[in-house]
């Protein structure tokens, strides 16, 4: 099941077609009831989760480090109004956040210390960037030496392309000369014409970069290993090259079989975390292994084990998540939903999940994009309403502070 002759194509093509017509991936409008969420847990302090593991015995088996069955999150501040398709996030270390434009291609700084929206200054744009549908200037990830290099990274959709541009930036430069891009540390990984082009990007624990493709509405090639579409890349930041102990030798490929994976995080104990939008049956939350063949699109959801695919940790349906962000903190996994408009928690103890997933501001905000962890029990969060897809009100898009357990 590794890997697909080259004579696939036309398999491939016999494939992709229906492909196109029946999902638009990020949501899929096919089937609009998306109602039909009702009875998701709503998250309310007081309600009891649909299957709360409260007997002794199962009390007993945690670890001391598992999160609380409930957890809860409380928006705290909206940091900045009026966003344009914002996408990728990124805390600097003073405490300022960078927001990037998928649609124009820009880099937005928001000064976050007084808690109040209203301050965001452009600070740059990336050359070549070419939104379409999904694509655009997509995830951010800042260097681990940002304050000694002012190095960050953006995955970003060219013309031809996705790939992955190192940026310096400069803020005590003047004005149009804050923001310069370097050669690609990474290009050639395919683009969906529309849809499916990945783009999360963070650096790992162990200082390499993670990058997430999608299938580029061409599934075969989430299965084939010399395409870089439908996979998770480990990039050594240094070379752009496969580090040494990637799990094929000169690959850039950590694991494969994903349709379209946008968001990572890493717990506690460094495991890798992946949300994972489905097609039609069942968007998944993946615990990443090495080398790891995640299925698509032989299989979406369960039931890809006895064919040797790693199945999910879980699934939702996609009208209930299509999941873009994900984050940790608080002992549990955050995901960012687009159509289902919330954001899901799964408490963890270990790899496993201790409780079903529990939904927070459904309803609330509309689309979400992005999520990222800053430290204690503070999240930001995108909002997505002016990606095309949403109902903007006046002030969106939105980047907000949560506090959350
Ligand atoms: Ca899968």
């Amino acid at each position: 099941m590794s890997a697909r002759p080259v004579a696939g194509s036309l398999l491939a093509l016999a494939l992709a077609v229906p492909l196109l017509a029946g999902c638009s991936s990020e949501d899929d409008a096919a089937s609009e009831s998306g109602d039909e969420a009702s009875t998701a847990p709503t998250g309310d302090a007081g309600e009891e989760p649909e299957e709360d593991a409260g007997e002794a015995s199962d009390e007993a088996e945690r670890t001391p480090e598992a999160a609380p069955a409930e957890g809860d999150a409380e928006v705290t501040a909206t940091l900045a109004e009026n966003l344009r398709s914002p996408w990728g996030l990124a805390a600097l270390p003073d405490g300022t956040v960078l927001v990037a434009s998928r649609d124009d291609g820009t880099l937005s700084l928001v000064d976050t210390s007084d808690g109040e929206p209203g301050t965001v200054s452009e600070v740059g744009s990336v050359p070549g960037v070419r939104a379409n549908g999904e694509g655009g200037l997509l995830g951010l990830a800042l260097d681990p030496e940002f304050e000694s290099n002012n190095r960050l990274y953006a995955y970003a959709t060219t013309a031809s392309d996705n790939r992955i541009i190192p940026l310096e930036l400069r803020l005590d430069a003047p004005e149009g000369e804050r923001l310069d891009a370097g050669e690609p540390l990474l290009d050639g990984i395919p683009r969906g014409e529309v849809i499916h082009n990945g783009g999360g990007l963070a650096f790992g624990p162990d200082g390499m970069l993670y990058a997430t493709t999608g299938d580029a509405a061409d599934a075969p090639l989430a299965q084939d290993p010399d395409s870089l579409a439908g996979k998770i890349l480990r990039i050594d930041p240094a070379t752009g090259g496969p580090p040494e102990d990637n799990p094929a030798p000169d690959s850039l490929v950590w694991s494969l079989g994903h349709r379209n994976v946008q968001g990572l995080a890493w717990d506690a104990e460094d495991r890798l975390w992946a949300a994972e939008f489905g097609n039609d049956t069942w968007d998944e939350l993946n615990l990443i292994e090495p080398g790891g063949n995640y299925g698509w699109p032989e299989h979406e959801g369960d039931g890809g084990a006895d064919d040797g695919f790693v199945d999910p940790v879980e699934v939702w349906p996609p009208s209930e998540a299509s999941p873009s962000g994900l984050a940790y903190s608080g002992g549990a996994l955050w995901l960012a939903t687009l159509r289902g408009e919330r954001l899901w928690r799964v408490p963890l103890d270990g790899a496993e999940p201790v409780a079903e997933p529990e939904a927070f501001l459904e309803g609330e905000y509309g689309r979400l994009r992005g999520v990222l962890a800053v430290g204690g029990d503070e999240l930001l969060l995108l909002t997505n309403e002016t990606d095309g897809r949403g109902s903007p009100d006046a002030d969106d898009d939105l980047l907000l502070r949560l506090r959350v357990r």
